[in-house]
């Protein structure tokens, strides 16, 4: 079920999205009963994400809410199960919603192989072995309709992370279902190496084998109809394109916004694959260029050379923005220090939260969590009661750069604008506009090590406002400034972080 909670974002037409939303899917249903492949014939709206605020969990890692489900668990041992569950995760909503997250993302909660592969667990979910039921590791059917229920209330959207690609290794059906595969034969002889052969030796689902087709269909309309708003597709880069096309146009149809995960996706496959038909993918390329500035002292002309690219996207609102997640290090370890993690990852939060797209915040990111390649990027999350004072003050940060960005339309769904720097100053500072509604915000990211003050041309820059007084930032307890006077933009900066200014 749809759920309405912004109040930025209100109703369309005399059809509340609910009613909409049941329409069509009764529409597609009926449609399928005629023709089980062919997409339906009727136009259909596109749900969109703009103005959301995304909080990833990988519920093993996160909240144990019944111990009695912990069989095999060894919190020692970084690749066993961990013991976290749907009950546990739907006890710490609260946790979410106070840092103002508006929709919840979690790794797969299907029902997974039972035993170890490479002595690793599949706590991760990534190993499926039945599509349509939850992991006793995670609970129940029941334990999952319950948190969606509590999201329902909250005002949450929840996003469900799908794996089209493949079983987990040692999945009954493997051996039941020979014909379902690619197998070696198939990879030897294809010529798309990335689609028809093993991705790490996972049993590779044959998409255009009609049964799978239904498997994989049958999968997204089961958990649809228990309330899921939206998909992740996992490892889309190893699926079959004309069954990824059908995929969307049912997706589309029913008004599941989709999330397409292509792993070291740039701008140009992000755009590629919103033409055909995916609402979002994550920019894998702006992620990189984040971390190589804002954590490892890069320059910020990078990052502009990726926000440079924004026009190619036909949907630039809707992007998946993120500092990292499960797949790669965490954003905080990029540097050796505690200290300069948490000093840096304010600054990633701060700057995330001023840009065009859907942000998703990996959990733990919020109070700087180190970690390197998985499974190290997956320790367990901890909360409040065990937060240091300096995870706390991230923790503050994180959830103040959420609250300024939910309050300032411009910064949740204003087109974004790069402003042209001299070429001297392009490593250190980035300068782009937020706007709506005729209400500019200016982004400021300053990469210098030490507050610097800069005085710039409003006409180099391209910027048309009116003189303003000195202004500060809209970000709490930060010091920073900007003024106009004199045809001239002033900006009063402190080192290695972001800035967001109301510049009327
Ligand atoms: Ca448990
Ligand atoms: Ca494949």
């Amino acid at each position: 079920m749809p759920k309405q909670f912004s109040k930025s974002r209100p109703l369309a037409g005399l059809c509340s999205p609910v009613a909409r939303r049941t329409l069509l899917v009764s529409a597609l249903l009926s449609s399928l009963a005629i023709a089980q492949t062919a997409p339906p014939a009727t136009a259909s709206p596109q749900p969109s994400f703009e103005g959301q605020i995304i909080y990833q969990v990988m519920p093993d890692r996160f909240a144990d809410g019944d111990p009695a489900n912990n069989t095999g668990v060894d919190r020692a041992n970084p690749r066993a199960w961990h013991g976290g569950d749907l009950p546990g995760l739907n006890a710490k909503l609260p946790y979410i919603q106070q840092l103002g997250a508006t929709a919840l993302w979690m790794t797969p909660i299907y029902r997974q192989q039972s035993g170890n592969s490479f002595e690793t667990a599949a706590y991760h979910g990534y190993w499926p072995a039945n599509f349509q039921d939850v992991d006793p590791h995670f609970g129940t059917l029941n334990d999952f309709d319950a948190l969606i229920g509590a999201t329902q209330k909250a005002g949450m959207r929840v996003v469900l992370d799908q794996v089209i690609n493949h079983y987990g290794y040692a999945a009954e059906v493997v051996k039941q279902r020979p014909a379902w595969f690619n197998g070696e034969t198939e990879c030897a002889a294809t010529t798309n190496k990335d689609v028809d052969c093993a991705l790490a030796g996972l049993p590779d689902l044959k998409q255009s084998n009609p049964e799978v087709q239904k498997v994989l269909f049958d999968a997204a309309d089961f958990w649809r109809a228990r309330g899921v708003d939206a998909f992740r597709y996992d490892a889309i880069k190893h699926v079959e394109r004309p069954f990824l096309n059908a995929l969307l146009a049912r997706d589309r149809a029913a008004g599941t916004w989709t999330l397409g995960e292509w792993f070291d996706a740039d701008t140009g496959t992000v755009a590629e694959w919103q033409r055909a038909g995916f609402d979002s993918l994550f920019l894998f390329s702006l992620q990189a260029a984040m971390r190589d500035a804002i954590m490892s002292g890069q320059g910020l002309d990078r990052v502009a050379g990726v926000l440079a690219r924004a026009g190619e996207l036909s949907r630039p609102g809707e992007v998946g923005l993120f500092l990292d997640n499960h797949d790669v290090p965490r954003f905080a370890n990029g540097t050796l220090f505690e200290d300069d993690g948490q000093a840096r990852t304010k600054y990633g939060l701060r700057a995330l939260m001023t840009l065009r797209g859907v942000p998703v915040i990996w959990q733990g990111t919020e109070i700087a969590m180190r970690g390197g390649s998985d499974p190290d990027n997956r320790r367990d999350m901890r909360f409040e009661a065990d937060w240091t004072p300096a995870e706390r003050s991230v923790f503050d940060v994180a959830r103040d750069a959420i609250a300024v960005r939910k309050a300032s339309p411009s910064l949740s769904r204003g087109a974004q604008k790069l402003l042209p720097l001299p070429p001297r100053l392009e490593s250190d500072l980035l300068l782009f506009t937020r706007e709506l509604n005729g209400e500019p915000v200016l982004a400021a990211w300053h990469n210098g090590k030490a507050r610097q003050s800069y005085s710039l041309r409003l006409s180099a820059l391209g910027l048309t406002v009116g003189n303003l007084a000195a202004t500060r930032s809209l970000f709490a307890g930060q010091d920073a400034k900007v003024s106009v006077s004199g045809g001239f933009l002033h900006l009063s900066l402190p080192g290695r972080d972001a800035a967001a200014f109301a510049l009327k």
